[in-house]
């Protein structure tokens, strides 16, 4: 056996122990712990400038906040949207009261195809929620155009894409809104959390409202809304992350680059390589196995990581249309290529700390798993 402990497919970052005492020390002072306390404001602040936007608002997790832009829009209606994603994005569609639509993923970065959201548009159709998956920047001028054509919201999933800029322009600064999770799992963690970015002032206290029970005044309730507060334990963590995030992603460079030299060109391996123009933050590491040429399926090479403790995840199998859950209402034969991905990528273990050496046993695993 090769190692002591199991390689899991990431691992959180974490700031050093003394940094994170420092920062929550004032909060003995306070008793201040939640409710857009000291470090809530703080932690938008920082993100704002090392986003490069005017309109952030912060949240309890991803997941909430996208339900809280949906509410906040006042969308009803029909949305456009990937299957390939987790269960995130749907769900915030469905449990709003929305209805999805499912269209089809390009092969090359996994992202929504903009013909096939076109084709899918009607007089229904109040919005597009797209997927920057893997931190894959969205074709966002097709969409924006599409978006523009028939007057339609585009709210970015962007869950992954933290960091991630094309031309020096923060991910988070294109469509309508951009959601941002902030899960322990993620490039940038606050335990749990998330953030919107949005272009519309108007959105910022419709935000605030919606996220603390549609509170408007002391005396006032609007909205019939929930809490999805982010509380101060968890923006303090941000803060401290947010110094070392630049750091960490040098590291994931690192890791990811061993990665592409040791598979790229390997027959059958599908990787995703940095998109022109755009700088990546290496957040998830997919290889799409195709089986003919690799001599190997996906769940083969998944069994012989498993087998020596390595635990890569099939991120994102099986498609959201396929899921129990929304039996009989979707087929996935519908998006043919979102379906090819999803039987055979696998997300391969990836985070700042994980040694090269690591990833060299990993690839041996992956590229001895040929018959
Ligand atoms: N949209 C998209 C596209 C998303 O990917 C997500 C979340 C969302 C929306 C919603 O955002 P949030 O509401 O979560 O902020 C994980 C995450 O829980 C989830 O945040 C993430 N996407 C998804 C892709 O992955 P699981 O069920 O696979 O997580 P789990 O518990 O199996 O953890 C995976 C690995 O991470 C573990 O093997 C080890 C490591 N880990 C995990 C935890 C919990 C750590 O190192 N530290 C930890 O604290 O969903």
């Amino acid at each position: 056996m090769h190692h002591a402990t199991p390689i899991l497919v990431t691992r959180s970052s974490m700031p050093p122990l003394e940094e994170y005492e420092a920062e929550i020390a004032s909060l003995w002072e306070s008793h201040w712990l939640t409710n857009m306390g000291e470090k809530h404001h703080q932690l938008e602040q920082d993100l704002r400038s090392f986003l490069g936007v005017d309109h952030i608002a912060l949240f309890v997790n991803g997941h909430s906040a996208l339900e809280c832009v949906i509410e906040a829009m006042g969308l009803s209606g029909k949305v456009i949207t990937t299957p390939y994603s987790f269960a995130s994005t749907t769900h915030a569609i469905v449990r709003k009261g929305l209805t999805p639509v499912f269209a089809d993923i390009k092969p090359d970065d996994y992202t929504l195809d903009p013909a096939c959201v076109e084709r899918l548009v009607d007089d229904e159709t109040c919005a597009i929620m797209p997927v920057h998956v893997y931190g894959n920047l969205c074709d966002v001028d097709a969409l924006a155009e599409i978006a523009r054509r028939h007057g339609l919201k585009v709210i970015y999933d962007a869950a992954h894409a933290f960091a991630v800029e094309r031309d020096g322009i923060s991910a988070a600064a294109f469509g309508d809104a951009s959601m941002f999770s902030f899960h322990a799992t993620k490039v940038f963690n606050t335990v749990e959390g998330g953030a919107v970015c949005f272009s519309d002032p108007a959105l910022a206290p419709l935000l605030e409202q919606w996220k603390n029970f549609g509170i408007t005044g002391t005396e006032s309730v609007e909205y019939v809304g929930g809490n999805a507060k982010m509380n101060e334990f968890c923006a303090a963590m941000g803060i401290c992350n947010l110094r070392h995030v630049r750091e960490e992603i040098e590291k994931r460079r690192h890791v990811a680059e061993r990665y592409w030299e040791r598979l790229e060109g390997v027959p059958g391996v599908r990787l995703s390589l940095p998109q022109p123009g755009v700088t990546p933050n290496y957040a998830y590491l997919p290889v799409v196995f195709e089986e003919g040429e690799f001599g190997a399926t996906r769940d083969e090479v998944y069994e012989a990581l498993m087998a020596l403790d390595i635990h890569p995840r099939k991120y994102f199998y099986p498609l959201i249309s396929d899921y129990a859950c929304y039996e009989g209402r979707f087929d996935s034969a519908l998006t043919p290529v979102a379906r090819h991905v999803a039987d055979r990528v696998l997300t391969l273990p990836m985070y700042a700390d994980l040694s090269l050496e690591d990833v060299d046993w990993v690839c041996d695993v992956v590229l001895g798993a040929r018959r």
